[in-house]
This record gives C-alpha cells, structure tokens and sequence, in this order.
C-alpha cells in the first residue's frame, strides 16, 4: 500500500504531528525526519507480530488437569490485587484461543508469541505430565500453523507452580533442576511444529516486583530473596537455552529483557550517577551475565555480593549466544540520586514532570526505544535484535461496537518510527511485536488497564477490534 493509501485507510495524519502532539518540543532529544512509513521500510523479512502470555490471557485456571500456579495463589491473597480480581477467566483464551488466532490473522500479524502456562503441562512442578495440557498448545499451535502464523514459544512467563514458589520458587537452586525439566517436556514435545523460542519473559520484572517490592508474586520483600532470584534465573536462562539448542532441530532461540531509557534528572554528578546505577540494575543487570561480562558491579557495588551465591563453573553456566535478544520496552525513566540503600537512585515520576504519562504512569517517549535499540546494539555479542513487547495502556471505551483509540494509534506509530530510525542506522532490529492481540489481566493492576489491540467486555467475553487494530489491519495489509 503506498503512503497516500495508508493515509486515507487509517485516517491518520502524520506520524511528526501526532508525536507533536504527545512530547513537548522542548523534550525531544531525537529528531524524527521522515513524517511517514510504509511496512516496506522495514524489510521483506522483518517479523510483525503480537505477544500474550498465559496466565493474562488463558484461564482455565482449575480446568483439565491444571495445577495451581503462584499468581493463582498470590491473586487470592487480599489485597494484593486491584478490587480483589484474578485470572481466573481472563481472556478465556483457553476456550477462545481459535477466534483470537482468527482476529491476529485478521489484523494481518504473521507472529504470535505465547507462553507455556508451566503448572498446565507438570501440575506438579514437576514428574507427572498433564497429557490435557500438553494437547492444549497443540491445539494452539495447529490453528496458528493452519493460518499461516508462525507460533513464537516463551517457556516461562511468572507462573510458576505454587507447589515450587512453596518451596522457595526463583530463591532455590534446585530451580535449576526444575527449570530444565519443563524446558525439556515442551521443546521435546513442541519442537518439531515449533522453531522460534523464547527462554524467559522480563527477569527483572518477577524477580524485583515478585522477590524484593512484593507487589507481584510471591510477594517476598527481601534484598537476599531478590539476589538469589537473579542468580538462579540468570543460570536457568542459559542453562534452558542450551536445552532447546539440544532438543529442537534448527532453533531460533532468544530471550527477553525489559528496558527502559533512563536519563538523570538534571546533569549534577550525583544525578547522572544514581542514573547509571539504576541503569545497571534495569538494563544490564540480566543481559550481560549472559553475554559472559559478568553481573555489573563496576557500577552497583552492591551486586559484588551475587558471588556469594556462586558454585564452581557458574561463571561460564551464565552464558549462552543467543540468535536474537528480545527487547520490550515501554516508558522513559527518569532518575535522580537519593540515600534509599542499594541503588542510591530513585525514579522522578512522569506525573511529577507533568509529561504524558499511559494509565500506569510510564512516560510516553519513543525515542526511549530508539535509544535501547542503539545500546544493546552496542553489545557485541548481541547479533540480532527483535522488539518482543511494545504497547500502552490507555482509557479505552466500547460505544456503538467501536473503540476509538487514537492514543494507542499515535503511539505504535511513533515507536515504530523510532524502530525505523534505528534501523536505518544500521541496527540490526529484525522485529517487532504489538503487546498485546487483546485485552487481559495485568497482574497488579487486574483488568483496569487495558493493552489489546481488541477490546474484550470481561463479563460477556465478546471480542472487538479497536481502532489500532483496523490500523495495524491496514497497515500491514
Ligand atoms: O503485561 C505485561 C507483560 O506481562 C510483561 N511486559 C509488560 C506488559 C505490560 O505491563
């Protein structure tokens, strides 16, 4: 479709006067020079996809032989989630996955990136495999194959079975063992339908939020929890990966990190360093164990203490080449030193800088993808770059079976042309999907803040596509 089409399809104006109309020109740090782009721009081989995960999107939570998962468990637990909500039902993507396979057609994606719900497959943790559960993912994977998807595999996306969050979860070095066990069930038996997979969803996220805020499952709030929940999941990242790479013949394999651009607050030394610490804890602390440069104690001396927890050979456990690194990338942050102990740095939030802000308070600035883009490009052993999450939560609205949601519109475009940007310098971003097809569960905040590109009305399940996904529709067409 050439650039007039499109205009005229979409109604959009262009992507300059939207990203106007979001970033003060005094906030821009990035001038975007083209004012438009067309799917070509991005290559013929460049993979446009979407990504949801299990326990958001499936339900099902006690049906077909399930086990309990620790969101399950973590969800009933008053109060730690917005008005006492759960997942449950979510999406009820278990009993609809076939109609949003349809709608991610429709919307013209050629990816879906899904997670495997580890407690369907080994109720138990670990032993004894749930044959219902194996056959649902085949089921998905078919219909994906059946419509000329390719299904994208992430192992693990925080559920865990409670049976093992009981006994320490991401805090217990048997995780190693556990970890692998499910790695091998699924490759072994996915791997000959499926090429492209991805060890772990957002380390930082379960870990942090889960082992030292407590706001996500398990709701641990502890420094020492937090250490070893880094340590063992960076072991099990590479130690999955190399499982797939044995079990699954011609393998794709990736991982997940997410980002986020931090600048400091003004350019005083102690602001410009509280933000390169909090930048080795949200942007390096995972990926470059990985790459074999170790945990990044030159900056955050506290992280010396990983070492602690360290076994013979761990060193080179924490390694692994992957194909591609996925980066999912959201908000700005910006930082500013403070005498909390440990990072010493503490975020300045959006709504204290009167910038625009989604419904979750991360600030709304597209050159922060450019930005990620450029510094994990950097690395040297990254080879492949793929935007595995991209999204925003905005007031959406159901009125006469439409829901206008511009602002979700005007950011995929500035994001994409903040990937457009990136490419054309020479980074080499092969990707990018849309979090998420539809509506779900986000965790904490329960169904308040909404990220699908089709809204769902969560008491009657009922399926429409929002504005963005006629954009994506057209757009892609
Ligand atoms: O919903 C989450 C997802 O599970 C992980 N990445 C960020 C998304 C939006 O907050």
């Amino acid at each position: 479709m050439n650039r007039r089409n499109w205009i005229k399809r979409t109604g959009a104006a262009g992507a300059g006067l939207l990203l106007a109309k979001y970033i003060k020109a005094s906030d821009l740090t990035l001038a975007f020079d083209a004012k438009d782009f067309v799917k070509a721009d991005f290559g013929s081989d460049f993979k446009w996809g979407v990504a949801a995960s299990s326990y958001q999107t499936e339900g099902a939570w006690n049906i077909d032989g399930k086990g309990e998962s620790n969101w399950d468990f973590f969800s009933r637990i008053p109060g730690k989630i917005e008005r006492g909500e759960n997942a449950d039902v979510a999406a009820d993507f278990y009993h609809k996955y076939a109609e949003d396979i349809d709608l991610i057609k429709e919307m013209n994606f050629k990816v879906f990136r899904f997670s495997i719900s580890w407690p369907r497959i080994l109720p138990n943790g670990t032993g004894e495999i749930n044959l219902k559960g194996l056959e649902f993912y085949h089921k998905v994977i078919d219909k994906c194959i059946s419509v000329g998807i390719e299904p994208w595999i992430t192992i693990y996306h925080w559920d865990m079975p409670q049976v093992l969050e009981a006994q320490g979860g991401w805090t217990n070095r048997k995780v190693l063992d556990w970890f692998s066990e499910f790695t091998n069930v699924v490759t072994k038996e996915y791997g000959s339908k499926v090429k492209n997979w991805m060890v772990i969803n957002e380390q930082l996220s379960y870990t942090g939020l889960g082992y030292m805020q407590g706001i996500f499952a398990p709701g641990k709030k502890s420094i020492k929890a937090f250490m070893k929940s880094i340590h063992y999941s960076t072991l099990c990242n590479a130690e999955s990966a190399r499982i797939i790479r044995k079990n699954v013949i011609d393998a794709n394999i990736g991982t997940t990190f997410v980002t986020t651009h931090i600048e400091p607050i003004d350019q005083q030394k102690k602001n410009i360093e509280a933000a390169n610490r909090m930048d080795a804890i949200m942007n390096r602390l995972f990926i470059e164990p990985c790459l074999g440069l170790g945990y990044p104690e030159d900056t955050l001396p506290i992280l010396k203490k990983l070492k602690k927890l360290y076994e013979p050979g761990d060193e080179q456990r924490m390694v692994f080449d992957f194909d591609f690194i996925g980066i999912q990338y959201y908000f700005r942050t910006v930082a500013k030193h403070s005498m909390m102990p440990g990072m010493r740095a503490k975020e300045v939030k959006a709504s204290e800088r009167g910038v625009p802000a989604n419904e979750m308070e991360g600030e709304i600035y597209p050159e922060g993808l450019y930005h990620i883009l450029k510094k994990f490009s950097q690395y040297k052993g990254i080879r492949n770059l793929i935007v595995t999450e991209n999204g925003t939560c905005v007031p959406d609205k159901l009125e006469n079976g439409r829901v206008h949601d511009q602002g979700r519109i005007d950011y995929f475009k500035s994001h994409l042309e903040a990937v457009l940007k990136a490419k054309k310098e020479g980074v080499n971003v092969n990707g990018y999907f849309v979090w998420s097809p539809t509506d779900n569960f986000e965790w904490n905040k329960g169904y308040r803040t909404r990220f699908g590109l089709v809204y769902i009305d969560f008491k009657t399940l009922e399926r429409t596509m929002k504005d963005s996904g006629l954009w994506f529709k057209a757009f892609l067409g």
